[in-house]
C-alpha cells in the first residue's frame, strides 16, 4: 500500500529549481539532458522538467499490462461511510445541470450526445474495488456501469488514438491513455452500491478505473474526448504524475 503511494507521490508538484536540487539533479545534468544551457533560464528548466515527466509517463505506459486485473473484493469489504473527496468541500458540490447530456468529441464517428437512458442500453459491469487517493487513504466501493471500451466502440472511436480525456461540470478534468481506457475494469460508472450515483460521488456518470489513483477517476463527467494531443488534467497540470497507474 504505502509502496504504491510512494511510487506515485507527486514530488514535482511545483516545478521549481529548489525542488530539483533537493531531488539530487544538478543543473549541469539537466543541461546535458536538454542539450542547451539552462542555468540562466527558469522557463527552460521548467520545460526540461516537464519533458522528463512526460518521458516517465511513456515508460509507465509501456510497462502497463492490459490483461492484469486490479484486486476485487466482496460486499462485506465495502467501506461505510464512503468518503467524499474533491478539490472543494462538500458544501460546494454542484447539482447535475437540468439539461445534462454526455458530450462526445474528437476522434469518433458519432458525436451525438448521450442521455443516461441511452448509456443504460450498453453492456453493464459491476466491480468491488479499492479506490486509492494520493493523499494517503483508500476505501473499497462497488460501482456499476458501462465498460468504457464498449462506449468507445459504440461511438466509433479511433482506438489507435493516444488519449481519452474527461471534462467535468465542476471544472475538473483528467485524461488517460488508450490502453487503460480499453482495460476491462475501466467503467463509466452510473451506480454506487446498486443505486444511481449522487452528485458528491459523481452523478450522473463518473469514471471508475481501479488500475489508477483516485484523481484519475473523474466524477460529474460532462464530455469525453478522444485525441492524440496530450490533454493533461486538473491535478496533472500541477505536476501530479499523469500515468499514475499500474
Ligand atoms: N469532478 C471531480 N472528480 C474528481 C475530483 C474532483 O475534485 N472533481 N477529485 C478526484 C479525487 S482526488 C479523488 S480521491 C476522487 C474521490 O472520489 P470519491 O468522492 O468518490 O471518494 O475523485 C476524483 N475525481
Ligand atoms: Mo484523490
Amino acid at each position: 500500500m504505502s509502496d504504491f503511494r510512494d511510487k506515485f507521490r507527486p514530488d514535482l508538484r511545483r516545478l521549481e529549481r529548489r525542488h530539483l536540487i533537493r531531488g539530487g539533479l544538478s543543473l549541469g545534468a539537466l543541461t546535458l539532458l536538454a542539450g542547451c544551457d539552462l542555468s540562466s533560464d527558469d522557463s527552460l528548466i521548467d520545460r526540461a522538467l516537464w519533458a522528463m515527466l512526460r518521458f516517465n509517463d511513456r515508460v509507465q505506459a509501456a510497462l502497463f499490462n492490459p490483461n492484469r486485473l486490479a484486486q476485487t473484493y466482496t460486499s462485506a469489504d465495502i467501506t461505510h461511510p464512503f468518503r467524499f473527496n474533491a478539490y472543494y468541500p462538500l458544501e460546494k458540490v454542484r447539482p447535475v445541470p437540468d439539461d445534462w447530456q454526455l458530450e462526445v468529441t474528437g476522434l469518433v464517428n458519432d458525436k451525438s450526445p448521450w442521455t443516461l437512458q441511452r448509456l443504460q442500453t450498453l453492456p453493464q459491469e459491476s466491480q468491488i474495488t479499492r479506490h486509492i487517493c494520493v493523499e494517503g487513504w483508500s476505501q473499497i466501493g462497488e460501482w456499476s456501469g458501462v465498460p468504457l471500451r464498449h462506449f468507445l466502440y459504440a461511438v466509433g472511436a479511433d482506438l489507435r488514438a493516444k488519449y481519452v480525456s474527461f471534462d467535468c461540470f465542476d471544472d475538473y478534468s483528467s485524461s488517460i491513455d488508450m490502453a487503460s481506457a480499453l482495460h476491462p475494469q475501466t467503467i463509466l460508472a452510473l451506480d454506487f452500491e446498486e443505486q444511481p450515483l449522487t452528485p458528491p460521488w459523481g452523478a450522473p456518470v463518473r469514471l471508475r478505473i481501479p488500475t489508477k489513483l483516485g484523481f484519475k477517476n473523474p466524477k460529474n463527467i460532462a464530455a469525453i474526448t478522444v485525441t492524440n494531443e496530450y490533454p493533461g488534467g486538473y491535478w496533472e497540470d500541477q505536476g501530479y504524475n499523469w500515468f499514475s497507474g499500474s
